[in-house]
């Protein structure tokens, strides 16, 4: 065998090339792979004797795509786009064997060659629009001449990939193999191209047919609510647009507009968004072997406890719900059921499994139900004597090894610990409702949590699919304790001036999920009241309180549950609740401070500062151990636009010198809230950025 590159080698079976690219993890199209294709293919033009090749992947997967960690970085020749135009351009017919995930550039190379062999595994797609690209190397104008602009449009907005089957029916593969090796299929693949049983093409060649309807209806997708923010979708579609060019023109105006996806900062903060999800597993604990789970115990059937339960069966374990009545069981087990039939429709249960999945939930009135279980997790009543009690009792019931969780999202997870006499195997997992459907998962290690148990919390949240983030001790944790940052300075805006539509409408338009109010409605406002009876006691007497909360509360306007809050919401759409003003007028006059006219810009400043100096205080605290710590959790659980990186990442764009010194303009109304952490005000005078602390493993 002839190793052109690293990750590259040749191999000559007869007439037959074979080029095996092995680059793992996922075999990116990293400068090496691009180099070894490059020599590979000169290598097999220049040799008489070869008169087909195949090109297929080792490991799991076929080519993933551009490097992504090359981004952003001086570009290193030859290009991806070089290398597909030569695939496309070589005189012996090559055929991509794809196994596993042909994505983006892995997807490029793949419609440069001569003919596409699907192993019935496969996956192909165009997912550069999640990192706020496009396809750059010929996908805008490959795709086209192979599947037509609707079908490619649809790939490469929606960057979901799409399985062998759908694959073939599109006609972005020629034909699926049954044969389970990649090597394989790329020798029979080549074999019958060379005798003339396989036929092959250059895509290129083909000519496409301007489809005004589809780039029509992907205008209006790409401005319409969900990708209005995002820059790279009306680059695709402009890319595809130009596809029915001769090809050369048609590529020139893809790199044109690729360059421009690169240069955008959208780009660099959802690439950071890709990493964080990922860098987010890695985390002190991880050399500890996590306890084996099989049977979990659910203690609470409301909203979060059932979420919690349906997210387990769902991840295929044994379920025992417990609550304290027949009929609060029912309660529980029935919401479970329907969050299983809802699970049905949208294709998150297999129909095949239903029965079995079904099967392993068992519901019980007595904790020591739960003996049996290796994980225990609570999703009781918030209250620290509630929970504490509750821990005394499993330490008498669970057996030796368990994994005793608490769900709370704001109480101290010591404490809790404290009540049981195996600190070590206590742990704060905070789930983010609908348990089963939000992707977030806070680990919070208490003092003495075990490192085994850690690395038990972070396998939980992968077999759950979720993103476990570690978070530390403090009122809660990261998630919680920044929101309550930022939901003050929303209540403080509302003081100010705004009204609270106002201050949802500016942050919804920065590309939030939701406003602070809208998101308070939804979670019920007896959650935040609870809170601030709690703080009561230990509120700084200088803070600014808003009395507009407790006034709702008082007259039980607790949001949607109640059809009152921030909003009306007995119609079909919220409206803002009419009854609001004589309250936020009395809110108003009890702070005593002048009214003045926000515009939309100053409020989203207030908001997001507020944000990112809480988080910088996070992170002063040891309470996230990295920013991108703190990005994951908003990504994942508070719906911050991923084109933003996160709040952390965000920070960095505007600039801790710009922060400081907004911070210091605000200080001037209310010097108690307004503080500069210290961390900050170091990056500030040292030019530095939040993002040079992540580096830790
Ligand atoms: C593109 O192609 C642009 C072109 O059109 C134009 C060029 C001119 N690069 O996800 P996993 C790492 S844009 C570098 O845990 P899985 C990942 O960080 C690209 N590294 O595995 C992780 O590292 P670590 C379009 C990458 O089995 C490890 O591989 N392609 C890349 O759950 C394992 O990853 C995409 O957007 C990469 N491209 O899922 C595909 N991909 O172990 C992005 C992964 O150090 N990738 N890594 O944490 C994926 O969607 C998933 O990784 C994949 C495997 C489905 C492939």
């Amino acid at each position: 065998m002839d190793r052109t590159s690293a990750a590259v080698s040749l191999e000559r079976e007869g007439e037959i090339a074979l080029i095996r690219i092995d680059n793992p993890p996922v075999n990116a199209a990293s400068h090496a792979l691009r180099a070894g294709l490059v020599a590979a293919i000169q290598a097999i033009q220049t040799d008489p004797g070869i008169r087909a090749a195949g090109l297929y992947c080792a490991g799991r997967t076929f080519v993933a795509g551009a490097d992504i960690r090359e981004f952003g970085q001086p570009p290193q020749p030859p290009s991806l786009p070089e290398v597909c135009n030569l695939i496309e351009a070589c005189q012996i017919p090559i055929i991509a064997a794809i196994h596993g995930t042909a994505l983006g550039g892995g997807c490029e190379i793949a419609l440069a060659a001569h003919a596409r062999i699907g192993i019935h595994d496969a996956r192909m797609g165009l997912p550069e629009v999640t990192l706020g690209i496009m396809p750059g190397a010929g996908g805008t104008q490959r795709a086209p001449r192979l599947i037509g602009m609707a079908a490619t449009l649809d790939l490469a907005l929606s960057g979901k990939p799409v399985a062998a089957q759908k694959a073939l029916a599109l006609g972005l593969l020629d034909e699926i193999s049954e044969a389970d090796t990649p090597r394989a299929v790329a020798l029979d693949g080549a074999r019958r191209a060379a005798s003339g049983r396989l036929a092959t093409r250059r895509t290129g060649d083909l000519t496409v047919l301007t489809d005004q309807t589809a780039l029509d209806a992907a205008r209006r997708r790409v401005t319409g609510a969900g990708m209005a923010h995002l820059n790279a979708p009306r680059r695709i579609v402009e890319a595809v647009a130009a596809s029915p060019l001769p090809l050369t023109q048609g590529l020139t105006e893809e790199r044109r507009l690729y360059l421009e996806c690169q240069n955008d900062p959208q780009r660099a903060a959802l690439v950071h968004a890709f990493f964080a999800e990922r860098v987010v597993a890695k985390f002190p604990e991880q050399q500890a072997k996590a306890r084996p789970l099989r049977r979990i115990g659910v203690i609470g059937g409301g909203t979060m406890g059932s979420g919690i339960a349906t997210a387990c069966l769902l991840a295929g374990f044994q379920v025992t719900l417990v609550e304290q009545t027949d009929q609060a069981l029912d309660r529980g087990l029935s919401t479970v059921s329907a969050n299983l039939d809802g699970a049905l429709k949208r294709g998150k249960l297999r129909p095949q499994d239903e029965r079995e999945t079904r099967a392993a939930l068992t519901g019980a009135t007595d904790l020591n139900a739960l003996a049996a279980a290796d994980l225990i997790v609570e999703a009781v009543f918030e209250q620290i004597e509630i929970k504490r009690e509750l821990f005394a009792r499993l330490d008498q019931i669970a057996a030796p090894g368990t994994v005793l969780a608490t769900n709370t999202s704001y109480l101290d997870v010591n404490q809790i610990a404290a009540a049981t006499s195996r600190p070590q195997d206590v742990i704060g997992l905070h789930f983010f409702s609908p348990a089963h459907v939000m992707r977030l998962l806070e680990i919070v290690v208490a003092d003495r949590t075990a490192p085994d148990v850690v690395s038990t919390g972070f396998a939980l949240a992968k077999r759950l699919g979720k993103i476990g983030v570690r978070a530390g001790v403090c009122d809660g944790f990261i998630g919680n304790r920044i929101m309550s940052a930022y939901r003050r300075a929303a209540d403080n805006l509302v003081l100010d001036g705004a009204a609270p539509e106002q201050v949802d409408h500016a942050i919804r338009d920065f590309g939030m999920a939701m406003g602070p109010f809208e998101m308070g409605d939804l979670a019920g406002l007896d959650i935040g009241w609870q809170n601030r009876r709690r703080l009561d006691p230990i509120r700084p007497a200088d803070e600014r309180y808003s009395t507009l909360a407790d006034r709702m509360y008082d007259l039980g306007w607790l949001g949607r549950k109640t059809g009152r809050g921030y909003y009306d919401h007995s119609g079909e759409h919220p409206v803002p609740n009419p009854d609001l003003s004589p309250l936020i007028r009395d809110a108003r006059a009890a702070d005593g401070r002048p009214l003045r006219e926000l515009t939309d810009q100053q409020i989203r400043d207030r908001y997001l500062t507020a944000m990112i100096a809480e988080g910088v205080r996070v992170l002063q605290d040891g309470i996230a151990r990295r920013p991108v710590d703190i990005d994951a959790v908003f990504l994942f659980g508070y719906g911050f636009p991923r084109h933003l990186g996160g709040p952390m990442c965000h920070a960095d764009t505007i600039g801790a010198a710009e922060l400081t010194r907004r911070i210091t303009e605000y200080a001037a109304e209310d010097p108690q809230f307004w503080r500069i952490p210290p961390l900050l005000a170091r990056l500030a005078a040292e030019g530095g950025r939040l993002a040079d602390l992540n580096d830790k493993g």
